[in-house]
């Protein structure tokens, strides 16, 4: 009975004594619990990595709690709430994150230095949680730190990669890809959740069959594969919510081994059972490009299919009725890769909840919406007609229904306009028949969006131009944003303090805006001096980095001038690497008398190539060999260094983000949907030497022009560019062409290929078009730093204008345009 239930549970929190307690003893008795009874090791005798692994599991242990708290709130409350599924998320490292967002990050640091532990070594012990690749792996990353921070009812789903992204290693200065085997020591965040698994269906065949005498398709599905949960939890930050990232992992599934137990194959059947264990194992490594392969589909699936069935046992638990899922549920598709969802949702609803096609297809266009990230019609997904079908047999029925039903009405609406329907259909005819992944969901989402502004206007006037004439209501903006919790707060310790200090207050970190307060001190020499002096710590920090990693000593005096990223052709490292040789050029060819009028400059790069990306490759290749001449000729000096740094990662990115002065973001205009790396650069007080091109349009709309530094075609002229009979190529771009097709770094014929993408006649991505203003705006960084204060000036003015970049903006605008949730707050800060 209830009395005696309620009883029972009085005793057992009374027995668990309350929560745990955030005072220096209890914390150092937990630790030391953790390290005699979780880690096992003595008491009395353990390393920083076992100090390391106690610490975080007492971490976890107070995370636990409160994510409890949070989902019985949620549950209670019953609010609308929004599924965040996403392919990929770059977590990076959780532990200082999770105590500053709990609020007892100091706390912890006093109970270790009085065990004899610094808190900041054994914080250096974890490895990066890496299940993504690039840009929109590390938005989600982000974008969850801000859905926990909001209060929003929101849980993040995804892979549980047993392989993150691939580790680069560089030898002989050429890339080469070692498996990212992350869970090798466990891994302290996530808990499994044993009881929370689904069976996941693939293969087989469609019969019909007779129901109630109404016809319906029942799948008969020939393999079986099941999902199990498990739970990460994401703490917000001044708030007891913490919201939870469910990430599914392949295991073999009993019912399908049975039949072979029992015919006596057992050695056959374990084998098979290992194979399921495989769906989930590795993370495609390819950013933006899709890969037409089973296992990525069959991965696909299995992620969108464990999830829907969670979320509609979550649904069912408190609501019986159908019509009401649209009320209590959003689903957010982080690009096309989770959009089977839409079929799933469909075979669910008409299949096992027996609803009429036409009421199912109502519920799922109200509970979808759709962010794209690509920006050429190259990047979009399309998955093989005979694929899918042999894989999905039943969603690909459903699929075929959803576009026979849309292109019906479609052409009520347009007439007979053959080119444009076939364009707009779901199926693409061709040499390979296929589905077009953003077409099944532009259809179903109710929202659609792009990542800046000027990526939004594109969408509509170019990529989906048919659809935005169709539908105009359909299509939305909402800016990227970064957390400046991670970007600021846990990466540059000393400049959150700055900013603290000055503004008064340490509220900006949870209310960005108010960032704009430092404007009014841009100009004061006291917070120039002390904002110079967080800099410098920083580049000392970035400078022990490089030497320690590349040999090469660096001066602190010099511009630090990065470009980190995901390796492309159209990010353009190789114009930052031929202007790199030009600077050389010309420092070797100036009189020694000149040489004192040079701004010093460290030039770092820094980057993973997808494997099979051959240009990329070499483009890595050409920056160590140019580095190996540079960085040897002490004619030069200090006065030009170039290092690669190996490996970029989340937490490589919060070590170079704070020691950066000048950043590049320096895409051929048109290319970049939005670019989320500038923004934490500008939230560290670095100067942007860049293009007109995704968000930096607005970065320029809110520190200004003045600010940065813009180079480069324009987006409008950039197609009229391409056009020209002989691409532009400027003398001083010729002839650092030629240093390399020369052979002067070496590996003469190994760079051919790469010149030819420049002077070979094409020059697709602009780079000799471009390369005198490029230079020019160069020049004038090099002006600007010579005048320490204005640099100042201008650095503190880019902080100050970050505010419109936080990741909580662009969240809250999801969640009032798009979502339509509210936030649910746990009443209580304790
Ligand atoms: C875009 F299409 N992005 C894709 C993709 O497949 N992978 C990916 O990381 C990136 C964009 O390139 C971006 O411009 C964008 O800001 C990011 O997605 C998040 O929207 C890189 O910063």
């Amino acid at each position: 009975s209830l009395g005696s239930d309620s009883a029972k549970a009085e005793r057992m929190f009374r027995l668990m004594d309350g929560f745990l307690k955030n005072d220096s003893i209890s914390l150092q008795q937990d630790i030391l619990r953790h390290v005699e009874y979780t880690v096992a090791r003595s008491r009395f005798n353990f390393d920083d990595f076992e100090a390391y692994q106690a610490l975080a599991h007492s971490v976890r242990d107070r995370l636990i709690e409160r994510s409890h708290d949070t989902q019985l709130y949620f549950k209670r409350k019953d609010p609308k709430r929004v599924y965040f599924l996403s392919f990929e998320y770059l977590m990076g490292r959780s532990l200082s994150n999770s105590v500053i967002n709990l609020g007892i990050r100091d706390q912890y640091a006093d109970a270790l230095s009085q065990l004899g532990f610094e808190f900041e070594v054994l914080a250096e012990q974890e490895g990066d949680a890496a299940l993504g690749n690039g840009g929109l792996a590390r938005l989600s990353a982000c974008q969850m730190d801000s859905m926990a921070t909001l209060d929003y009812p929101a849980w993040g789903y995804g892979l549980r990669y047993e392989y993150g992204l691939f580790r680069q290693v560089i030898l002989d200065g050429f890339q080469h890809e070692q498996p990212d085997f992350w869970l090798n020591f466990g891994n302290p965040w996530e808990t499994e959740r044993v009881h929370v698994t689904y069976p996941v269906k693939f293969y087989g065949i469609v019969e019909e069959e007779n129901l109630n005498g109404e016809k319906c398709n029942v799948w008969i599905p020939g393999e079986v594969v099941e999902a199990v949960a498990y739970d990460n939890p994401i703490p917000g930050y001044g708030t007891r919510n913490t919201i939870t990232l469910r990430l599914w992992a392949g295991k073999p599934s009993d019912q399908h081994d049975m039949e072979a137990y029992n015919t006596g194959d057992y050695i056959n059947a374990v084998v098979c059972r290992q194979k399921a264990e495989n769906i989930s194992s590795v993370l495609y490594p390819d950013d933006r490009s899709f890969q037409g392969k089973e296992l990525r589909l069959k991965q696909q699936y299995f992620f969108v299919s464990a999830s829907i069935q969670d979320i509609i046992r979550r649904f069912k638990e408190a609501h019986s009725n159908f019509d009401e899922f649209p009320e209590k549920v959003a689903l957010q598709l982080n690009d096309t890769h989770p959009s089977l969802a839409i079929a799933e949702v469909m075979r669910v609803l008409v299949d096992k909840e027996h609803l009429a096609w036409n009421k199912a297809w109502d519920i799922a266009c109200k509970i979808f919406s759709f962010t794209i990230h690509a920006v050429i019609a190259e990047g979009l997904e399309k998955i093989p007609v005979d694929l899918l079908g042999s894989l999905l047999p039943r969603h690909l029925q459903i699929i075929y229904e959803i576009n026979f039903k849309f292109v019906e009405e479609l052409k009520k609406r347009i007439g007979l306009d053959y080119n444009r329907l076939s364009r707009m259909s779901i199926i693409e005819e061709g040499a390979v028949k296929s589905i077009r992944m953003a077409n099944l969901a532009i259809v179903c989402s109710h929202t659609v969006n792009g990542v800046s502004k000027v990526h939004s206007e594109l969408l509509k006037a170019k990529l989906f131009k048919d659809f935005y004439e169709l539908w105009p209501q359909k299509f939305q903006c909402k800016t990227n944003g970064v957390t400046q919790r991670r970007w600021i707060v846990v990466s540059n310790p000393s400049l959150c303090a700055l900013i603290s200090k000055w503004l008064g207050t340490e509220a900006w970190i949870r209310d960005v805006d108010l960032l704009t307060g430092l404007r009014a001190y841009a100009a004061d020499p006291d917070l120039q001096q002390e904002w110079m002096m967080v800099k410098k710590v920083n580049k000392m920090r970035l400078a022990e980095y490089i030497e320690a990693m590349s040999g090469v000593k660096v001066s602190l005096d010099a511009m630090f001038d990065v470009q980190t990223k995901r390796i492309h052709e159209y990010k353009r490292q190789l114009l930052n690497i031929l202007g790199i040789i030009h600077r050389y050029d010309c420092i070797k060819n100036m009189e020694k008398s000149q040489r004192s009028k040079v701004v010093p400059r460290v030039c770092i790069i820094g980057g993973k190539a997808a494997p099979g990306y051959e240009i990329a490759k070499k483009i890595i290749k050409l920056c160590h060999a140019v580095a190996e001449k540079i960085n040897n000729d002490t004619d030069v000096g200090d006065l030009l260094k170039l290092v690669f740094i190996p490996d970029y990662n989340v937490s490589v990115a919060e070590l170079v983000i704070p020691g950066a002065d000048l950043s590049q973001h320096i895409s051929t205009a048109g290319h970049e949907a939005s670019g989320t790396g500038s923004m934490k650069f500008l939230m560290n007080g670095c100067l942007l030497l860049a293009t007109e091109d995704g968000s930096t349009v607005e970065i320029v709309e809110e520190i200004g022009a003045d600010n940065l530094f813009l180079f480069g075609a324009k987006i409008h002229e950039v197609p009229k560019l391409r056009e020209e009979e002989s691409p532009k190529m400027p003398l001083q771009c010729a002839r650092v062409i030629r240093m390399v097709r020369d052979g002067y770094f070496g590996f003469k014929d190994y760079f051919e290929s790469l010149c030819d993408t420049v002077d070979g006649g094409k020059d697709f991505y602009l780079l000799g078009s471009d390369f005198e203003s490029y230079l020019e705006a160069q020049a004038a960084a090099d002006k600007a730093f010579a005048d320490p204060n204005k640099w100042t000036q201008m650095s503190i003015l880019s902080t100050a204008g970050s505010g419109r970049f936080s990741s909580d903006r662009t969240i809250r605008d999801y969640a009032e345009k798009t979502w339509g949730i509210e936030p649910c707050r746990f009443p209580s800060d304790g």
